[in-house]
Formats: C-alpha cells, sequence, structure tokens
C-alpha cells in the first residue's frame, strides 16, 4: 500500500484547512515543474475543486491554491473563456495574456496520461459557457464503459499495472480487508471485485456519472466512491484505520505463519503487540511463526525484482546440477511485471516425465549444506489422491511444494562499488536479507495450468475459474480444465491453449493485475 495513498485517506486536518493548505506544503512529490496549475472554483464547487487538486498532486503536478504569478495554466469548468477572463480582470496580477485559459478536459486527459499533455483546440475555452451549469461531460473516448461494455469478469479484461484509480481501488482493498477480518464474506468478495473493475479502467473517474453502466458496483460500494469524489475521502476508511481490531489483525496477519484463525485467537487473548508475543512463553508457537518473527523486519521488506531474479539464478544453479533439462520460471508478481512483492514464486518442471519428483528434496539438501535456507517446510504432492480439478475454488493446489525463508547473500554484482564500501560491507554484521520463496514442483504435462494459476493475479483467478464454471460448464484449477458437457479434459501445452479452450481472448500476465 502506497503510504501516500493511505494518509490521504485519513483526516489530518479539517477540511478547510485542507483547502488552504498552500503546494508547497504539501507532501506528494512535484514530478512536472514546468507547469503550475489554478483550478478555478467558480461553477465548480468547493469539494469537486479540493478532490481534482489532490488527484492532480498526487499525479506530480504542481497545483496553487491561489492564483500567483508563477501560475502558467487556469483550468475552469462550465465557465466560457469572456466569464473567466472577467474574472481575472478582477484579480492583481501581472500580465495574464500568457495563461492558457482550460477546459477541465484538458486536466482529465493529463490526470489520464499521468503528465501534462500537448494543449489541442478542444482544451482551449470556448467563447459560449460550454454546458449550462449541469456536469461537463467526460471526453467520449476516455469514458470507455459509455463505449463499450465492460465484462464482470477479469479474464475479460486487460488489467496492466497503469491504475487511474488508486484513490478508490486502495479504499476498497482495506474495506475488503476489515469484511476479510470479521469473516463477512459477501461484502469481502464485492469490494475486491469493484476494486478490480476500477483498476480496469483507462481513465480516472472523477465524478459519479463515470460509472455507470459498470458491472460489480452495488449501492455501498457506489456510496464510497461518491464520497471520496466528495470529500477526497471515505469516512468507512477512516473508521477502518483506527479500528483496534483492524490494527491488531494488519499486523498479526503480517507475521509469516499467521492467518485469519490465529490472528483471531490472539486478538481474543489480547496479544497486540510483537513484543507481547514474543515476550509471552506460554504461547505455543509453530516453526513457521517462530521463523516469521525471528525475521520479521526483513520479511515485511518488500522483496524487489532484482532480488528475485538473484534467487531464480541461484534456483537454476542448483536445479541444473541434478536436472540440466529442468524448466525453471519466476511466477506470481513479478511475471505480470510488478518490481516489488512479498515473496518470491518459482515453479519448476522437468520434459522428461517423473523427473522432477526427486528434485525439491535435492535443491534443500544442497542449500542446507550450503548454509542458504532459515526456514523450510517440504509439502509432498497429493497428485495421487486428488479428484481432478478441483471443486473448491480457492482451495489449495496438490503440487509438491516448499514454503521457504531463503538466505540472500547481499552479492557484490556491481564491480564499481567503491573500496570503502566494501570495507564498510564487511563490517556489518548481517550481509544477508531472509526473503520468503514458494517453490512449486510441476509435471511437465500439468505445467501450463499450474504457469496460468501460480501466474495470478488472485482476483484473476477466482474469476477465471468462475467464468469457466458459470459461462462454459468447466471446471479449472491449477491441473487441469474439465468439459462437464463433453466429459473430457482438455490437453493444453501453453497458456494460450488454455484461453482458447475457454473462448477467451489471450491476455499477456501484465495484463492479469486484476
Ligand atoms: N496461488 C495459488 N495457490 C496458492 C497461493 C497462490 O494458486 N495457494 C497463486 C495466486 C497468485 C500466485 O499464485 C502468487 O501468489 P502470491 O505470491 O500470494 O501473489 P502475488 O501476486 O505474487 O503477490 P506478491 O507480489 O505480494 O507476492
Ligand atoms: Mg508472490
Amino acid at each position: 500500500m502506497d503510504m501516500l495513498r493511505t494518509s490521504s485517506l485519513v483526516p489530518l486536518r479539517k477540511k478547510q484547512k485542507v483547502i488552504q493548505e498552500s503546494h508547497s506544503l504539501s507532501k506528494h512529490e512535484i514530478k512536472f515543474s514546468e507547469v503550475v496549475l489554478f483550478i478555478m472554483e467558480r461553477k465548480m464547487g468547493r469539494s469537486r475543486r479540493t478532490f481534482l487538486m489532490d488527484l492532480g498532486r498526487r499525479k506530480g503536478f504542481r497545483i496553487e491554491n491561489e492564483l500567483r504569478d508563477s501560475v502558467t495554466h487556469v483550468v475552469a469548468e462550465n465557465n466560457s473563456c469572456s466569464e473567466v477572463l472577467a474574472w481575472l480582470q478582477t484579480k492583481t496580477l501581472g500580465d495574464f495574456s500568457r495563461l492558457h485559459l482550460l477546459n477541465i478536459s484538458w486536466f482529465t486527459d493529463c490526470m489520464e496520461a499521468g503528465k501534462p499533455i500537448k494543449i489541442e483546440n478542444k482544451h482551449r475555452l470556448t467563447q459560449r459557457p460550454c454546458c449550462g451549469s449541469g456536469p461537463s461531460p467526460r471526453p467520449q473516448q476516455t469514458n470507455a464503459s459509455a463505449v463499450v461494455k465492460i465484462s464482470q469478469y477479469a479474464c475479460q479484461r486487460r488489467t496492466t499495472l497503469q491504475n487511474y484509480n488508486g484513490i478508490f481501488t486502495d479504499a476498497f482493498e482495506i474495506l475488503a480487508e476489515n469484511y476479510e477480518f470479521n469473516a463477512n464474506k459477501g461484502p469481502c468478495l464485492a469490494f475486491r471485485r469493484a476494486a478490480s473493475v476500477l483498476k480496469s479502467l483507462p481513465f480516472t473517474i472523477v465524478r459519479m456519472n463515470d460509472v455507470q453502466g459498470l458491472p460489480c458496483l452495488g449501492d455501498e460500494i457506489k456510496g464510497v466512491i461518491e464520497e471520496i469524489i466528495e470529500d477526497g475521502k471515505s469516512s468507512k476508511v477512516v473508521d477502518v484505520l483506527n479500528d483496534e481490531k483492524y490494527k491488531s489483525f494488519k499486523l498479526l496477519t503480517s507475521i509469516f505463519g499467521v492467518g485469519l484463525k490465529t490472528s483471531e485467537k490472539w486478538f481474543e487473548m489480547g496479544f497486540q503487540t510483537l513484543e507481547y508475543i514474543k515476550a509471552d512463553k506460554s504461547l505455543k508457537l509453530t516453526k513457521m511463526q517462530t521463523a516469521g518473527l525471528l525475521y520479521y523486519e526483513d520479511l515485511i521488506t518488500p522483496v524487489s525484482k532484482a532480488e528475485a531474479e538473484a534467487i531464480s539464478l541461484v534456483v537454476k544453479d542448483t536445479v541444473w546440477t541434478f536436472l540440466p533439462d529442468a524448466l525453471v520460471t519466476l511466477a506470481g508478481g513479478f511475471r505480470r511485471g510488478k518490481k516489488m512483492g512479498h515473496d518470491v514464486d518459482l515453479l519448476i518442471t522437468c520434459p522428461r516425465p517423473g523427473e522432477e519428483r526427486k528434485v525439491l528434496h535435492n535443491i534443500i539438501k544442497q542449500w542446507k549444506k550450503q548454509d542458504l535456507l532459515i526456514y523450510y517446510d517440504i509439502i509432498e504432492s497429493t497428485l495421487d489422491e486428488a479428484e481432478l480439478p478441483s471443486r473448491r475454488v480457492d482451495a489449495f493446489d496438490h503440487f509438491q511444494k516448499s514454503f521457504a525463508i531463503f538466505k540472500l547473500y547481499k552479492q557484490r554484482l556491481d564491480a564499481s562499488i567503491s573500496e570503502e564500501y566494501q570495507e564498510s560491507d564487511k563490517m556489518e554484521a548481517k550481509n544477508w536479507k531472509a526473503i520468503r520463496i514458494d517453490l512449486v514442483i510441476i509435471p511437465f504435462d500439468q505445467y501450463a495450468y499450474g504457469l496460468l494459476g501460480w501466474t495470478g493475479s488472485r482476483q484473476f483467478e477466482r474469476d477465471l475459474r468462475r467464468y469457466a464454471n458459470h459461462e462454459k460448464r468447466m471446471m479449472l484449477d491449477n491441473h487441469a480444465l474439465y468439459d462437464k458437457t463433453k466429459g473430457i479434459f482438455l490437453k493444453a501445452i501453453s497458456e494460450e491453449d488454455i484461453f482458447a479452450h475457454l473462448g477467451l481472448e489471450y491476455l499477456e500476465p501484465w495484463e492479469r493485475n486484476a
């Protein structure tokens, strides 16, 4: 979760004060200093102006509260050019002929592009008021819901990491998590689905009109959107972030090995801080939880792509000493293009059937010798007993796997590092980082299904299974696809094959960030 976004949902000051705050006090980094905006309140209203200013600042725009000489672009809504000029004349400003007088459409296009865009004629203020006192229409090409119908299934939407609606989706995710902590499955899923829909939109929602026709947005969800548009924050989110149970669960579930059940138990017992848990010797901790607490700081530090790739290389090195033709693939969020993750998901397979069976035990044996493992847990394959595909949508799969904590030694890949730096590094007591890894061993004939399942996102996977079931009368899991009408399993050697079996357009991994 982006700290800037989270903090903006909390009422740090009263609304009035926020409005008066100058951009120089704003907590957002200015990325485009050559453009200085001023948004006119006239005919727009104070709360909408506050919302738009906040949105722009989040995107790195410099936006002044007052009309100053530094301003280069004036943005207005529902005002004609002459109305704005008349208003400017009442201000003690130098030469205002240099100012770009623009319609709100230029601003919303900039928000979509994430940067200042070239001014076109359609963006300039016209002589006549643009559209009475009602809200001005969004540029047509940007309102996707008006042009194409957006599917209720994430597997029929392309969702990249470019999220134009973070202010809403962050709020939804907090509310979903809170429902999950309170074992309230329905609304939890509803908020997750809604977040996923908004993540796929190619524009930022700035008014309620923009959500018209979108799927998966019930009344409670629309209420949250409306409040954020009006006030810049959701009072429900503010309440959740201040809620003791939510705060405790957030902390407890961030410990490796602690799930909802344990969190509930510990919360009821009054354990609200890590110190309490560590200090209480009567608590029976699993080996996983003990490791989770011991390496807590490392494990909550995000894993970078470079770290994931470094571990992937170590895995390849080790695996290839036993199985030179094995395939090792980095899956999970990193395969979807994420720069950071909470763990490293690695899949291992071998084209020669059955050869993959011993590889996991061999890797672990080797790593123990090399002191590369802090913790590991081997879960043996249950493929032989399994009835495939599973009916349980969120069920664990049957592959042999290991949930482990890898000891990644800080590598000196960069030869240009100064000696001084290397000396100070040597003096550091700890020259490694604990990193969570999942190793999954997949038989070759199930590899396409395993890869699709372990690439995620979780919401994408849920919708893929729901789509298969409800729209195609098929059952999908990480091992197979079963056609209930024909009574047969459908073979696939690539992810493309699976999409084709389901009658879906192929989505690249980076389009599955639902
Ligand atoms: N997955 C699965 N079965 C599990 C666990 C995960 O099929 N028991 C799938 C869903 C997503 C993918 O594997 C990776 O899971 P995570 O690591 O939890 O998600 P991520 O998208 O990689 O997120 P992060 O970047 O935080 O690691
Ligand atoms: Mg992951």
